[in-house]
């Protein structure tokens, strides 16, 4: 393959629901950290891009329990994981957010287009509505006994004790975490993308990049086996009051938001075009790639985006593969106007002293904390994430692992290396590193 001219880089948009860990660290955003800067050091055209994801269920459940609006959560999460990510030195062009007006006006003019190109089928269905809280209810808002293994706290959408999959009509004796009581069937229509017509496109895009550019072999298996069941449409709107309206000219969808994925991955985009007229007008000057902004204008968002000669690469984690590898190409392509990702070099998981991380049972090393905690450290952080990065399979952190490459690795080996070379330096140079020749 030939030189590309330019790469646009993205790393998973962490949702505005809670602070960052450094298992998000270890699944995404030091791997792309150094891809960026491995090719800055090239003199390559470099632009990475991120941001909050601010919709959908994630952040609604969280303002339930804090009992606030989601707003307010958002508002809080993005600016304490804005910070961390700045303190913690990962080098992001633009850290942006799915709440801008910017975001708003670029996610339904995604929707126009796809319903332009007749990329959507409008389909009818029964789902669970509280008659309480008068409000149609997300997966995630209905437990019940999973029929598989019979936990009685099951989601509307996986079972957490036995990892299955479930329709929140799989479950029995429902109920709704909105009001308790037993939500009823009620019918709605959605604007579904027609991913089943698309099947065949996505794969003859997928067999030849995947092979092309060495896709991992564990993101490969899961596309394979999403694209052997045979792909099926999907809904792309919800009734809910927390999202991105769908555009109001678009009869019969009053009152219906955008599904956050499809949303959020085109935050990468409104992040893009932010980020091209912050250049444009000078503001945000200082950057980690000055060569590639100058004379910037604000339409060179479409060069990242638009143009065969750049290479999109997703850094995402394994949970997200299918959204990266499937739906959100499918998105692109139907759109006819993008280019679709050359590589998405998903992680897998990082787990903490023996157990799986998790924010709701707070078994986590928090970003933040650790900042506060060990000042001036984040590259002993970083070195031990990147030593133990759950490249192919998942990996573990452990404390005791941490102090002993630090002191080890770092503080005797490196530390070493480096004390002997200065000596000799200074004893046979004067200081001073000889010319190589
Ligand atoms: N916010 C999921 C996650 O944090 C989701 C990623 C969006 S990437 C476009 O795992
Ligand atoms: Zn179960």
């Amino acid at each position: 393959m030939s030189e590309p001219k330019r790469y646009t880089i993205t790393a998973a948009l962490p949702y505005a629901n809670g602070p960052l860990h450094i298992g998000h660290l270890a699944g995404a955003y030091i791997a792309a950290d150094i891809y960026a800067r491995y090719l800055r050091l090239q003199g390559k055209d470099v632009i990475f891009v991120c941001g909050s994801d601010e919709h959908g269920a994630a952040i609604t459940i969280k303002a339930k329990k804090e009992n606030t609006t989601p707003k307010e959560i958002v508002d809080k999460y993005h600016s304490i994981i804005k910070k961390s990510f700045e303190d913690f030195g990962i080098s992001f062009d633009i850290y942006h957010r799915t709440t801008e007006p910017i975001h708003y006006e670029t996610s339904q003019d995604f929707f126009r287009v796809l319903n332009d190109k007749n990329a959507f089928e409008i389909i009818e269905s029964e789902q669970y509505f509280d008659e309480e809280a008068k409000q149609f209810l997300a997966d995630r808002y209905i437990i019940g006994t999973c029929p598989k293994c019979a936990n009685e706290n099951a989601y509307g959408d996986q079972c957490e004790k036995c990892g299955s999959s479930l329709n929140p009509t799989d479950l029995i004796n429902p109920r709704s975490t909105l009001t308790n009581s037993k939500p009823v069937l009620k019918s709605t229509k959605h604007w579904f993308l027609k991913l089943d017509e698309q099947q065949k496109g996505i794969e003859d895009w997928f067999d030849k990049t995947s092979k092309e550019n060495n896709w991992k072999a564990h993101v490969v298996g899961q596309c394979k086996s999403w694209l052997n069941d045979g792909l099926r449409p999907r809904a792309m709107t919800r009734d809910l009051n927390w999202g991105i309206p769908v555009p109001p000219e678009i009869a019969g969808a009053e009152g219906k938001v955008l599904y956050v994925w499809l949303d959020a991955p085109i935050g990468y985009i409104s992040a893009t075009k932010q980020l091209f007229l912050e250049k444009a007008n000078q503001q945000n000057i200082f950057s980690y790639n000055e060569r590639s902004f100058e004379n910037a204008t604000k339409d060179d968002w479409k060069k990242y985006w638009q143009d065969d000669e750049t290479q999109l690469i997703h850094f995402i984690g394994k949970d997200n593969i299918v959204f990266h590898c499937i739906t959100f190409p499918a998105i692109l392509k139907a759109t006819e106007q993008y280019i679709l990702p050359t590589n998405v070099p998903a992680n897998e998981f990082m787990n903490l002293e023996g157990d799986k991380i998790s924010t709701s049972r707070n078994w986590a090393v928090w970003l933040h904390e650790y900042l506060e905690d060990f000042p001036g450290r984040e590259d002993e952080l970083r070195y031990t994430l990147i030593a133990n990065m759950p490249e192919n399979r998942d990996s573990e952190f452990t404390w005791q692992d941490f102090q002993n490459r630090v002191n080890s690795e770092l503080g005797n080996n490196l530390g070493n290396f480096v004390k002997r070379v200065s000596d000799l330096l200074h004893k046979f140079y004067d200081g001073v590193v000889p010319e190589f020749k």
